[in-house]
């Protein structure tokens, strides 16, 4: 650290006089204009960037040096949070940085809390992304990131009058953590014709030609491993004009408007994240903002592996390409372009490479969310690929005519072109036949993948191609860096911190299940974290809740199928109930604080309509002076990383209560119960292997299972009316206006009432219901809450992304750890 002395170009400061406390003249001048925490930040952000540098640069060195396969994650969305502190924690001068800090009197978590979070992601896919980047440095793997650096990261949420308005996230503003490298570019065509011509040779070639160019300018971002020097690359594209920032000609011919607009249009690509989870719209800048990432990451790929001369047999030997969900697939159609068209393989040749190089990561079975693009769309922007397309599906379908000569309607079902109006690319279907391997991302959802959507490609290609790895949560964010007491409290029990890089060492806590004093601590950690949040909810909502309460908490992405609307109704039973007691029987009443936070897209409806229904319902119960601190409604404002890292610690329970059989994995699950927090959840996603790992004891299970759900929707429509009787009574409460206009929340109830309950919410109400009574007795009981929740932490290893790598790597990847120097 001392080291790094680093001129900060926009406070004066300097990382030497942060660490020494000195400050040179000029620097006083300058820091009475711009705010003092903000030049505080930049000077410690940038001192630390220096440090990583030096290691950065040696990783690259070593791993082009070694040459050995690398594994290339591309993902459209990586959802990194705040840098700095991971910075500090993984460079491993944290301590020296406070002191710096400390003498300069600045605050370590002031400093930390300046720094916006990228938000370049949705939700859960994007996260994991990001686990994953930390894991893959952490373990020495040699591997890259691809994705795009959108302007516009996922939008900021406000509340007004208890509706949810989007503000535009600009990020960019001050971020050291990237370098723009204006000498890696890469033209991407788009539109076009296709040229096929025999050349003199007797040999047929394929040209594009014409159409437009927009230049791809990669911005490295490192990314920094825990306890070791790797430090891989994080390669985001950014979109810019390709002849520059105008085209000039246009400009002197004074035709000022269209070369201005030829600008905009080719920086419009990389300007903003689509903020849908789980809703494919079709649109086309969506499709040119994957061409686009794909063509400039293949260009990237294929031009490194060049540079060792090695034989195109060799390239699944040297590259491993991870698909996150369909977004990416286009890659695979990409790199059988350069393959055929500009490389001269043979097909057979070329498509060979090609399967063995890429794997592909399903992240749902939404049927609204499998991604299909229109073939006159795809004719229209990338003419070329889409005839690429089409032979993959005529060589792929012959194969399966050949295997399955009875059965003619198979042809249809799995062909990646759907016969509608108009025509399809079903994205799904591209990436299992141009993959060796699919997986899911819990042992539910993978099995789920092989029974329905993907069935007949598992006739097909037999079952070995598809896999599960569960996901995981990097340990160095979701516990040492959220929860560094409770970090600190186990190193202190188990001798240090080799447990954040060997997760299954927290079975060693076991044994302190009956410790007195260990208890009372691990009780004083939550409390303290509680504490924290309440500041927090204070601030932000104006609302004081008493942190003794039960802090119940769920925080994602709003949507029918996690079923917000299913807590909230839950919320407004407990209401009726504290309401119709007595006085003296209210005494009795476990008080409780009901939590939410998470965006709903833009276009969602229904997303936020449950938004305002919170947000009413906790305007009513937190001034109802009947209720008092028995029961808040809390709704935590632009829920994003670096909240959760405020929110995760302090549950008490988190709800992860998804219809059965609809949500991949949830991660979320896994940092509450690596918190210390209690979860109640249905037999979905990863909470099985959670209740697996754990013990049945030490989880709320409710609810039907996926098994049943298709045979429960199926009576909605031809059985009797269902609604279960305490959520009529709800549904009545509603519709008196108790929330304010009963009209705005008709649809939410006409949806379940009437229009067949998709979501199963009033067949699951009983039973969430008793299962929320039953965890008011059990809180009662603190002893023996406390020995669930560190029982339940103690048997979490197996959820470190660490292990969901080394699964990766072994299985999928093949490739090997690369250590950067000797000593790690
Ligand atoms: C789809 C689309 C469709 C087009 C518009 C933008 C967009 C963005 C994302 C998606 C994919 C949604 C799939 C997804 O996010 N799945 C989540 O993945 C998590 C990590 O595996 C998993 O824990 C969650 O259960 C799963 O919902």
């Amino acid at each position: 650290f001392e080291a790094c002395i680093t001129d900060v170009g926009n406070s004066g400061l300097r990382a030497e006089d942060l660490i020494t406390g000195r400050m040179r003249p000029a620097c006083r001048d300058h820091i009475g204009k711009i705010p003092i925490q903000l030049a505080a930040y930049s000077g410690t952000a940038l001192a630390f960037r220096d440090r990583l540098i030096i290691d950065w640069n040696k990783t690259q060195q070593r791993q082009t040096f070694d040459d050995q396969k690398r594994i290339y994650y591309l993902s459209l969305e990586f959802l990194m949070g705040r840098t700095l502190d991971n910075a500090m924690l993984n460079v491993g001068l944290k301590k020296v940085a406070k002191e710096g800090l400390d003498d300069l009197g600045f605050r370590i978590e002031d400093v930390i809390n300046q720094e916006h979070d990228a938000a370049l992601g949705n939700g859960g896919l994007g996260r994991l992304a990001a686990c994953f980047l930390d894991s893959l440095a952490s373990l020495n793997y040699p591997a890259w990131g691809y994705g795009l650096r959108y302007r516009y990261g996922i939008f900021k949420q406000d509340i007004e009058n208890g509706y949810q308005v989007e503000i535009p996230d600009y990020w960019l503003d001050f971020n050291p953590w990237e370098f723009a490298r204006h000498d890696v570019t890469v033209d991407v065509q788009f539109y076009g014709w296709v040229n096929k011509h025999t050349d003199d040779d007797g040999k047929q070639v394929v040209s594009w030609q014409d159409g437009e160019l927009v230049t791809a300018v990669a911005y490295d971002v490192p990314i920094p491993g825990y306890g070791t020097s790797t430090v891989n690359n994080l390669r985001l594209w950014s979109s810019k004009a390709s002849s520059g920032e105008f085209d000039f000609s246009k400009f002197n011919s004074g035709d000022y408007e269209s070369a201005v607009a030829d600008q905009q249009r080719a920086e419009t690509i990389s300007a903003v994240l689509y903020p849908n989870d789980n809703l494919e719209r079709g649109k086309e800048l969506r499709l040119k903002q994957q061409y686009f990432w794909c063509a400039a990451s293949l260009h990237d790929i294929v031009r490194r592996f060049k540079k060792t001369q090695r034989k195109w047999s060799e390239f699944p030997d040297q590259v491993a390409i991870q698909l996150n969900d369909t977004h990416p697939t286009l890659a695979i159609v990409e790199l059988q372009r350069i393959l055929i068209d500009k490389e001269g393989l043979e097909w057979d040749v070329a498509w060979g490479i090609v399967t063995k190089t890429f794997g592909y990561t399903n992240h749902t079975v939404l049927p609204e969310a499998l991604e299909k693009w229109s073939v006159p769309l795809f004719q229209n922007l990338l003419p070329r690929h889409l005839q690429i397309i089409y032979d993959i599906n005529l060589f792929f379908l012959q194969g399966v005519e050949r295997r399955f000569p009875k059965d003619r309607e198979m042809l249809g079902r799995v062909s990646i072109i759907e016969e509608s109006q108009p025509k399809m690319v079903r994205m799904a279907y591209l990436a299992i036949v141009g993959s060796h391997k699919v997986n899911g991302v819990a042992e539910l959802h993978s099995d789920l993948i092989k029974t329905t959507i993907f069935k007949d490609f598992v006739k097909i290609y037999g079952p070995d191609k598809f896999t599960n790895v569960t996901n995981g949560i990097t340990p160095r964010r979701w516990l040492h860096q959220a929860n560094p007491r409770l970090s600190e409290l186990i190193a202190s029990k188990l001798g240090g911190y080799d447990f954040l890089k060997d997760l299954t060492l927290l079975n060693k806590l076991e044994p302190f299940v009956d410790d007195k004093d260990f208890k009372k601590e691990w009780a004083e950690i939550k409390y303290a974290n509680k504490v924290r949040l309440a500041q927090h909810i204070l601030k932000t909502t104006g609302v004081s809740v008493n942190p003794k309460a039960l802090f119940d908490v769920q925080v994602k992405r709003i949507h029918e199928y996690k079923r917000q609307q299913l807590n909230i109704f839950g919320v407004i039973r407990r209401y009726l109930t504290i309401k119709a007691l007595k006085p003296e029987e209210r005494k009795k009443v476990l008080p409780r604080v009901s939590i939410f936070g998470g965006k709903a897209a833009p276009g969602y409806w229904m997303a936020k309509t449950i938004i305002h229904l919170i947000n009413k319902v906790g305007e009513v119960v937190n001034n109802d002076p009947d209720v008092g601190d028995l029961l808040k409604v809390i709704f935590i404002e632009d829920y994003n990383v670096s909240k959760a890292e405020i929110i995760t610690p302090a549950s008490d329970i988190s709800e992860h209560i998804s219809t059965a059989g609809t949500e991949a994995s949830g991660t979320s699950n896994m940092k509450f119960v690596l918190n210390g927090g209690l979860i109640i959840g249905t037999l979905d996603g990863a909470n099985i292997e959670i209740t697996r790992e754990i013990g049945e004891q030490n989880v709320f299970l409710f609810g039907n299972l996926s098994e049943d759900v298709e045979d429960l929707r199926h009576n909605h429509f031809y059985g009797e009316s269902h609604v279960d009787p305490e959520l009529a009574k709800v549904f009545d409460t509603i519709k008196a206006g108790t929330f304010g206009d009963e009209g705005a929340f008709s649809a939410l109830i006409a949806a379940i009432a009437e229009h067949g309950d998709y979501y199963l919410v009033s067949d699951d109400f009983h039973s969430y219901c008793s299962t929320q009574d039953l965890i008011d007795e059990s809180y009662k009981n603190q002893d023996e809450w406390l020995s669930k929740s560190i029982l339940s932490v103690a048997r979490m290893g197996f959820f470190t992304s660490d292990r969901c790598i080394n699964e990766y790597a072994d299985s999928i990847w093949n490739i090997e750890p690369l250590q950067v120097k000797d000593e790690d």
